[in-house]
């Protein structure tokens, strides 16, 4: 298993060394893990970089790429990109180089992935973690960033701790599938932003309480700066934009639900008026909001991926195949229905197979297959 290590760095000389001389230590005891290191620096003043230079040469699995001051958030990106296209990680692990986050933790979050875990996350906040050290405006910061924003605010509740580095992601099928290349944040919010992004493709999250510590050498780069402020309004305005993009897609669905119902209510309507056998009515009428639903889905809830041509024409022919079932369920239950309460209990026997057996089906059928195809 390749698991590759990524530390940011900002003037951390005293460090750095050290951080790798640990990393490669502890990997040592795993006799299946190759170990790969990747600091991210930008062009550190205090010459980080030609520390990690020295430990290159006596290792091949250490990495330097180095890069303008951008931000925390840019390089992480930056190191995720280096570890998923050329370090072909299995496993990601990020972390900071001042050692508040123990490194000594790290086999414990590799074995969770082992276990099956796709995210697995370093955390201060579940029973057995503990904090050392730190000031009220330490906490005030976190707690403001961590509860009110990241948990209220945005909504992620996948974790509880959403602002620390230090965590193991699992590369295939899960990071793979994360459209790095659109991350933008400059600074901190990138934390919550890669938690959303994750949360989104649906996979297996876990927590593992840590002691976070204090710093030992060198210093923060939190606290009353230019960076600082950017990056603040950088994390409420991520958190926003989250709670947007999570409640817009909420109710555009429920909208184009409730439309494809009155739909399939008027078609069937005409054609039970027209002296058509209810069960068919209904099965054409529930076609026909399948067939709504695809369309407005497309043009609309999913309005930045919108696809056209012989790829929407395949989709469809996918999201009838996979929508036939609620078509049957309909026609059956009309079938029955009229049979034992005559015709005129068409209406009702639609009504009940909708709520109580359609939106239940296509909920399982949805999240089974079509947001699968629809993620790539
Ligand atoms: N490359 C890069 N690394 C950064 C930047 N800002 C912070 N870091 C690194 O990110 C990690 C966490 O930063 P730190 O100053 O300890 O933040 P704190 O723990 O919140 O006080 C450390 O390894 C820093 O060197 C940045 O702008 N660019
Ligand atoms: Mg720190």
């Amino acid at each position: 298993m390749k698991i590759a290590h990524i530390i940011p760095t900002y003037n951390e000389k005293d460090n750095i060394g050290l951080m790798i001389g640990t990393i490669f230590r502890i990997g040592r005891k795993y006799r299946s893990w190759q170990n790969y290191v990747i600091v991210v620096d930008d062009q550190s003043p205090d010459g980080t970089s030609s520390i990690v230079k020295k430990y290159q040469q006596k290792n091949k699995n250490i990495f330097l790429l180095l890069k303008k001051k951008e931000g925390l958030g840019r390089a992480l990106v930056t190191g995720y990109q280096f570890a998923v296209n050329k370090v072909k990680a299995d496993v990601v692990i990020p972390n900071d180089a001042d050692f508040q986050w123990d490194p000594e933790d790290y086999p414990k979050l590799v074995k969770k992935i082992g276990q099956g875990f796709d995210v697995v996350v370093a955390s201060r906040h579940v029973a057995g973690s503990k904090v050392v050290g730190w000031n009220w405006f330490r906490k005030l910061n976190h707690d403001i960033s961590n509860s009110l924003l990241a948990w209220l605010v945005a909504g992620v509740h996948e974790v509880r701790d959403h602002a620390g580095n230090f965590k193991a992601i699992r590369v295939k099928n899960c990071l793979d599938r994360i459209p790095l290349v659109k991350m933008k944040n400059a600074g901190f919010s990138f934390q919550l932003h890669i938690l959303y992004e994750l949360s989104k493709i649906g996979v297996k999250f876990t927590e593992v309480p840590v002691t976070f510590k204090e710093r030992r050498l060198g210093v923060s780069k939190i606290g009353f700066n230019r960076y600082y402020i950017r990056d603040i309004f950088e994390y409420i305005k991520s958190s926003i934009i989250i709670r947007i993009d999570r409640s817009e897609r909420f109710f555009k669905y429920g909208v184009v639900g409730i439309v494809g119902l009155i739909l399939q209510t008027l078609l069937s309507k005409l054609l039970v008026s027209l002296n058509i056998e209810p069960f068919i009515a209904v099965s054409v009428g529930a076609e026909a909001a399948i067939a709504s639903n695809f369309l407005m889905n497309n043009y609309w809830t999913f309005n930045k991926h919108v696809i056209s041509g012989m790829e929407l024409i395949n989709k469809f022919i996918q999201f009838n195949a996979a929508s036939i079932g609620a078509v049957i369920i309909q026609g059956i239950v009309v079938f029955f229905g009229t049979l034992i309460f005559g015709k005129k209990a068409w209406f009702w026997s639609m009504i009940f197979a909708v709520f109580f057996l359609v939106i239940p089906y296509s909920y399982f059928i949805y999240n089974r297959y079509i947001w699968k195809t629809h993620e790539h």
